[in-house]
């Protein structure tokens, strides 16, 4: 039984890799950091008693930021692949808490990957970086590949350029099975709810049940190349089971604006919305209305832009050209945005339909 140890594991992507994994038969260790209130909903339909002798799941409390329970855990837990997903994932919010993001996001690679040399497990381990799109960040080329120049727009990026040359260096100085997984936007019912898909699909369901009027957003320009969580966590899996560690891009290879998701999204509720104005002006209406199930009616505001969520420096365009990841691992997605805005949205209404009492975020993101 081969094992793996996944930090970040109650995160979007940790889900959907601990649920791949435990399929595939693995033992699977999952790095979870202490909140103060428990936050394993993501990952609570895996659950294993930990009495029970043949447990495969189970957690572990460690943190990016501490070097000392990284190498305990993964002596601990001797892997043969470690996948690192844990990071303050929010473009955003790394522009308020930069100097921590740099901590966990950057410097929490390099704790891993010398846990990995201290503990002398160069030879066992494999070690899946989660890069990110936002390399990219300030356009140079589109699409953007394995060899497109990177130019990051944010301390998350930034933390994360760190991240990934580091990554590359160990592999090339000590010879670890180190690679990359440069991911473009991949979503999901389980996305974080201040991403933007999330924060649509949501809005959408929650006005089309009638217990908001209308949803303030940024940039709705920016251009992203999204695809589903399910699909991407399939190919760092495949990352790790080459002959050779190498770097690759996971992507579509199809781009859409924020304001073309929107519409997607409240499509999926039988509403047409139609965008007036420019920048700050700029309001999503709705034109017409084919469904009588839900409380929303023509002419309704639903759309608004709010610059409390534009960022100081901007990604405006993201195209992945995924031709290495198909040829190489043979990876191809099942999913396109039309099927994930779906799952989305649906799965949005069934959370509001169960409990319209959900809690509202009081943050910016
Ligand atoms: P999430 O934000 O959903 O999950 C991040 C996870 O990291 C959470 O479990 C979080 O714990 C944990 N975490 C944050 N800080 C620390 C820390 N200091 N120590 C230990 N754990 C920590 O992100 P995703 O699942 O969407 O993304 C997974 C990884 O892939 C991230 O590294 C992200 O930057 C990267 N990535 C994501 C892409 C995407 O589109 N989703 C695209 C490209 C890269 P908690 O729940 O307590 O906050
Ligand atoms: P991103 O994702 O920054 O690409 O990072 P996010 O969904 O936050 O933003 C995508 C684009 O939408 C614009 N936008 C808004 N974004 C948010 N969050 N809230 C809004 O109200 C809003 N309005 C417009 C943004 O300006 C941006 O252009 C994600 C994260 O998962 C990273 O961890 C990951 O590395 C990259 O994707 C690839």
């Amino acid at each position: 039984m081969k094992t793996a140890l996944i930090t970040g594991v109650n995160g979007q992507d940790g889900a959907y890799l601990a649920e791949l994994l435990l399929k595939k038969g693995y033992m699977v260790h999952g790095v979870k950091r202490r909140s103060s209130l428990i936050n394993t909903d993501r990952i609570d339909h895996l659950y294993q008693d930990p009495h029970d002798e043949n447990v495969r799941f189970k957690l572990h409390y460690g943190d990016m930021t501490d070097s000392t329970n990284l190498i305990r855990i993964i002596q601990e837990t001797q892997p043969d692949e470690v996948y690192n997903l844990a990071a303050m994932s929010h473009v955003k919010v790394s522009f308020d808490t930069p100097e921590y993001t740099a901590n966990a996001d950057g410097i929490g690679t390099l704790r891993l990957l010398e846990a990995i040399r201290i503990l002398g497990l160069e030879k066992k381990t494999r070690i899946y970086q989660a890069s990110t799109s936002e390399l990219y960040g300030l356009v140079q080329a589109v699409p953007q590949s394995e060899t497109t120049p990177f130019y990051p727009r944010s301390p998350y990026a930034v933390a994360k350029l760190y991240a990934y040359w580091i990554t590359v260096n160990y592999r090339e100085a000590y010879n670890l099975y180190a690679c990359n997984g440069i991911l473009f936007n991949h979503e999901s019912p389980l996305r974080g709810e201040t991403f933007v898909t999330r924060k649509i699909t949501r809005a959408v369901a929650a006005i089309a049940l009638g217990l908001q009027q209308k949803m303030f957003l940024g940039n709705l320009d920016a251009r992203r190349d999204w695809g589903h969580a399910k699909d991407y966590v399939h190919a760092m899996w495949l990352i790790l089971q080459q002959e050779k560690a190498e770097d690759y891009v996971i992507a579509t290879g199809i781009t859409t604006p924020v304001r073309d998701f929107v519409k997607m999204a409240f499509a999926e509720v039988g509403a047409e919305v139609e965008f007036t104005g420019e920048g700050i002006h700029e309001k999503g209406v709705i034109k017409s209305v084919d469904s009588s199930d839900f409380s929303f009616k023509a002419g309704q505001e639903v759309v608004s832009v709010d610059p409390a969520y534009f960022r100081p420096t901007e990604v405006d365009l993201l195209i992945g050209d995924p031709t290495k990841s198909k040829t190489k691992l043979g990876w191809e997605p099942q999913y396109n945005l039309p099927a994930l805005c779906k799952e989305m949205v649906a799965s949005d209404l069934e959370i509001f339909r169960k409990d319209n009492t959900t809690q509202w975020e009081h943050l910016v993101g």
